[in-house]
């Protein structure tokens, strides 16, 4: 059995403010292709499907033209479960109609049954659906025990159901949406617990040849080898700036044994964090991918007018200007005590040493005190 295992793919999500639609398309192509022909038997999408609970409409579309592209074009079979990002209802809609073409879409926690499905080579798996669960649902379904309180107690009861409502199928292949332990977090990931950390132990999920989870936006295992997060499909922070996004191909063999391969996908533009003096920058240092989404991190010790729009003109997709100088971290040579009983003039020139680490030029602090003195009366009381 081989089968593509990818995950939050957020569709209709923009990135400061500018819609990212046209990039998932970009790499959900290349997803399409690779699923065609590397001949996989099925394709999992393991949660947060769309990026919020009502998507916009052009991001239906797009998952509707991707759908129909696999499933009734190629003829793989796909499942889908929600993610916690996701309506569960939503993304449930019509789940048992669209199973007849081969489209296995879960969402609510109500049903147990798995997708069993046949691999080319022959090998049988079981494809158990755990979507995103909330304590709250779980502990709303019938016969749930006391003391849900938690992820780990509400996701330990959903497996103990589909493990309940197992087939005498050898291999079986868990496809969740949770935070397993040992995995690392990302800056755009939305935390599934206030106040706690949500966290389940990747020993719950023992007995799967393969768990194929969603919620970590790296790549990454948790806990196990075969315990393992696909990745989103594109960089959703800049603090993602440095992950290599892809989806992982996976082949089960008949004995269990699991390879996985990661094949990178290529965004339309990637996200970069570009670093130099504005006019460094805006001479061209960092021309390569100018098209890219950029944070630019300015290193002038001086004033900037007006440097984001002076950037897109040389970057168009700069979308967030940042000053290194800020990120010093202070001498303490603010004083702390009496401000108002300090001269102005000498009140700034400490600051001035606290961010920037060197004193002011004497040509500055004479500036200073001139525009002190104009602003000050004679008395040393404010005029404005
Ligand atoms: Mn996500």
């Amino acid at each position: 059995m081989r089968f593509l295992h990818t995950a939050d793919w957020h569709l209709g999500r923009s990135f400061h403010g500018s819609s990212l639609l046209e990039d998932q398309a970009h790499v959900l192509d290349q997803l399409v292709d690779l699923a065609r022909q590397a001949q996989v038997d099925a394709v999992v999408v393991a949660g947060d499907i769309y990026d919020r609970a009502l998507p916009p409409a052009d991001a239906v579309s797009l998952l509707g033209d991707v759908l129909e592209r696999l499933v009734a074009g190629a003829g793989i079979p796909v499942l889908l479960i929600a993610g916690n990002h996701d309506s569960a209802e939503r993304i449930g809609f019509a789940g048992r109609i669209a199973e007849r073409q081969g489209l296995y879409l879960r969402g609510t926690l109500e049903r147990s049954d798995p997708v069993v499905l046949q691999g080319r080579q022959g090998t049988t798996v079981a494809f158990h659906p755990l979507p995103y669960v909330d304590p709250a649902q779980a502990r709303a379904l019938a016969g749930a025990p006391d003391g849900l309180d938690d992820h780990a107690a509400a996701v330990a009861h959903m497996l103990d159901r589909l493990r309940a409502a197992l087939p005498s199928v050898p291999r079986r292949v868990l496809v969740g949406h949770a935070f397993v332990a040992g995995g690392s977090e990302s800056e755009s990931e939305r935390p599934l617990a206030v106040g706690g950390s949500g966290m389940v132990p990747p020993g719950l999920f023992r007995g799967y040849d393969y768990v194929a989870l969603g919620h970590l936006h790296r790549p990454q295992r948790a806990g196990a080898d075969h315990i393992r997060y696909s990745g989103s499909l594109l960089k959703y922070s800049f603090h993602e700036a440095d992950h290599a996004k892809s989806v992982s191909l996976v082949e089960l063999a008949d004995d269990g044994a699991v390879t996985v391969t990661e094949h990178a996908l290529q965004p339309r533009r990637d996200v970069r964090v570009v670093s130099g003096t504005l006019a460094d920058l805006l001479a061209g240092a960092d021309l390569f991918g100018r098209d890219d989404y950029l944070s630019a991190h300015l290193t002038d010790d001086g004033p900037v007018l007006d440097p984001l729009a002076r950037l897109r003109k040389v970057y168009p997709h700069v979308m967030e200007v940042r000053f290194r100088r800020n990120e010093q971290p202070a001498t303490g040579a603010t004083p702390q005590a009496d401000l108002r009983r300090r001269d102005p003039a000498e009140l700034f020139a400490a600051f001035w040493q606290d961010m920037h680490g060197s004193p002011l030029a004497p040509e500055q602090a004479q500036v200073l005190r001139t525009c002190a003195q104009a602003a000050l009366g004679a008395d040393g009381q404010s005029v404005a």
